[in-house]
Formats: structure tokens, C-alpha cells, sequence
């Protein structure tokens, strides 16, 4: 039986990055979908004893259990073997971490909570989105689309020569919004930096088997 467990919903661009992140280092693991799929289910008791804050991804490595994407993304780089997911050097190790908040704080908040979510849970007048937060959240996901491509049109990846942890967290909450939210795709689209690392990265293995539509949800 596998060593690893990931709980969560495959749907998720959190979960995925988690999914990524193992499949990039050769970890086998077990995705839990059952009970951890749902608002009410992560508020169960036994959710919460995963994820106190009622979130997803929680991670078990034989009895370690690790919350928050960025800590166990940067778990499985370090507990396993297999190629490494930061860099050697201080300062794209540094810029790496930077991305990794940027796309917590900002761009999650933006793409995924400010434009997806409006969509999956309608807040606005008879059951619609709100017009109002979503042409605000458009705006501001032009501006944050170009500050992702200006730095990839300096580095190929977001940390550096090669694939991070960065580009693990920020590529799947991107192309999470532009599969459904089409004022992310408009943001995104024109930019050929960003298509460019999108090109490489759908292709790989680690993207490929974790695309969301080919999983059933549970
Ligand atoms: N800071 C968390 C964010 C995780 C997160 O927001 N996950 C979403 C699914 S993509 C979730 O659990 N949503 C349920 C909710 O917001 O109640 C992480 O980095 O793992």
C-alpha cells in the first residue's frame, strides 16, 4: 500500500499542484476523493482532523500529516528523491518562495476567488454572478497576466532555468480560470510568454494524468 495519501477533490488546481508535485518526483500516492469533496464534507470531523482550517489539500506520509499546498509541495521535493523542484541558488530559491505567495495572496484572489468562484457560486441579483466584482477582478487579472509575462519573457520557468514549485502552484490556478472563467482567458490569452511555459508544461506526464476533466468525481 502506498506511503502517501492526498485528500481532496481532483478538480481542484490546489489538489493538482500536490498531484504534480508528486507525479514530477516519482512518489506513488493514493487520492482520497470520497469525504473530502464537498463544502459540508470539509467540515466534518474528519476533515478537520486533516485540515483544521476546512480546506483542501491535506497529506499523509505514513503519520506526518501536512496542510497548505506550499508545505507539502515542498515536503514531497524534500522527503523523496527524484529531480528537484527549487533551485540551487539562494536568490531563485528566494523568488521561487515569492511566487509562491504572489500566487496565494494575489493571483488566487484574483483568478480563482475573484473571477471562478462568481461562477460556481453565483452571489449576485436572481442567482448570477455579479457583474459588479467580476469587471473589477477582469481588470485586475489584465494587469496581473502581464506581470507574469513580463517575468517569463526573462526566465523560462518563474524561478529560473527549470520547472519549480512556483510553476507547480501558479500554472494550475491559471489554467483552472481560464477553463472556467472566460475573463481570465481573455487575460491570458494574449500573452505568449505565459502560452509559451503553458506549451511545455501540458505536455509533461504530471499535467497530462492529472488534467481535471479526466477524473471522475467521486
Ligand atoms: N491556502 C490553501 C488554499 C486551499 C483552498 O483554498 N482550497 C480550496 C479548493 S481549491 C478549498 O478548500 N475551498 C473550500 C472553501 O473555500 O471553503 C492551500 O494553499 O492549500
Amino acid at each position: 500500500m502506498s506511503e502517501v495519501t492526498i485528500y481532496g477533490a481532483p478538480a481542484s488546481n490546489f489538489v493538482r499542484s500536490v498531484r504534480i508535485a508528486c507525479r514530477e518526483k516519482g512518489v506513488p500516492y493514493v487520492l482520497e476523493i470520497e469525504g473530502h469533496n464537498s463544502l459540508e464534507a470539509l467540515s466534518s470531523p474528519e476533515h478537520l482532523a486533516l485540515h483544521p482550517f476546512a480546506r483542501i489539500p491535506a497529506f499523509r506520509h505514513g503519520d506526518r500529516l501536512i496542510y497548505e499546498t506550499a508545505g507539502i509541495i515542498r515536503y514531497v521535493d524534500e522527503a523523496f528523491d527524484g529531480p528537484a523542484l527549487q533551485p540551487d541558488d539562494v536568490y531563485e530559491r528566494a523568488v521561487m518562495t515569492q511566487w509562491m505567495s504572489a500566487a496565494l495572496d494575489y493571483i488566487n484572489a484574483c483568478f480563482i476567488r475573484g473571477l471562478v468562484l462568481q461562477y460556481v457560486f453565483p452571489r449576485g441579483e436572481n442567482g448570477e454572478p455579479d457583474r459588479s466584482v467580476i469587471d473589477v477582478e477582469a481588470e485586475r487579472a489584465k494587469r496581473y497576466a502581464q506581470i507574469l509575462d513580463d517575468r517569463l519573457a526573462e526566465s523560462e520557468f518563474l524561478a529560473g532555468g527549470r520547472l519549480s514549485l512556483a510553476d507547480i502552484m501558479v500554472m494550475p490556478m491559471l489554467i483552472n480560470a481560464w477553463n472556467r472563467a472566460p475573463e481570465a482567458k481573455a487575460a491570458l490569452e494574449p500573452h505568449e510568454n505565459l502560452g509559451r511555459l503553458y506549451q511545455a508544461l501540458v505536455s509533461r506526464p504530471s499535467f497530462t494524468e492529472t488534467a481535471p476533466e479526466l477524473q471522475t468525481a467521486a
